[in-house]
């Protein structure tokens, strides 16, 4: 059977989320954020030890973007991508990309500001930087959502996946919201789906995205 390991509430979530849409079998692992080396197995799947990984056969693949993109092949009845040849595949690709490498690291100064500098009293200005690039994104997404369903139009697809779940993490963070009424509203209609709400369920999370229990991850504390 299909291996996710995962951490509840991070990353991975957009992968459960789209095997959860895909009407998916898998076996979520999870992995405990603190210990990584305790399942030997996902260190095979993912050399650097970070979720979402997915596993099956010999099908080993990890980074969030490509996990969706497999999914959605993996599973083409379920619509989460539009079929090779259709004009609006590539734009899952477009999308895809520019939230793996744009608005997902846009997170990392605004989550771990001290992370990002050796200056101890430079925290404050990585935020800051962080807040305006965070800004520009959301002002960007707000042009692109603006009287569409979904990201590509009229269809639903992992991009609206990724994309939920990179919003729904506004709630980890003090005053920050992303962008105005449209992509606030694309939160909302992809946190209303049955699917996706039962990945949240399932990672502990309320419907705001915040954690019902921020001290477990997978029910263990960390
Ligand atoms: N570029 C990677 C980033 C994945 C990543 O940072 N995963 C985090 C969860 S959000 C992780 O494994 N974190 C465990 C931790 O940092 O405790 C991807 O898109 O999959």
């Amino acid at each position: 059977m299909m291996q996710l390991f995962q951490i509840t509430g991070s990353s991975s979530f957009a992968a459960r989320a789209a095997l959860e849409e895909a009407g998916a079998a898998y076996e979520a692992v999870n992995i405990h954020p603190r210990n990584r080396d305790a399942i030997p197995a996902f260190a095979e799947v993912n050399p650097l030890k970070r979720v979402p990984a997915l596993q099956e056969g010999d099908v080993k693949v990890y980074e969030t973007g490509a996990v969706l993109l497999h999914i959605a092949d993996r599973f083409p009845e379920s619509g989460l991508i539009p079929p090779l040849g259709d004009p609006r595949r590539p734009e899952v690709y477009r999308w895809i990309m520019w939230t793996a490498n744009t608005l997902h690291g846009a997170w990392w100064p605004l989550m771990m500001p001290s992370f990002l500098t050796t200056d101890e009293s430079g925290a404050d200005g990585v935020r800051s930087k962080g807040l305006s690039a965070m800004a520009q994104h959301g002002a960007y997404l707000d042009t692109q959502l603006e009287g569409r369903e979904w990201c590509i139009g009229d269809q639903f697809t992992i991009a609206d996946i990724y994309l939920y779940m990179l919003v729904g993490w506004q709630s980890f963070v003090d005053d920050v919201q992303i962008g105005g009424a449209p992509v606030q509203e694309h939160f909302a209609r992809v946190g209303a789906r049955p699917a996706i709400a039962r990945a949240r369920e399932l990672d502990d999370l309320k419907p705001d995205f915040s954690r019902n229990h921020p001290d477990l991850r997978g029910g263990e504390p960390i």
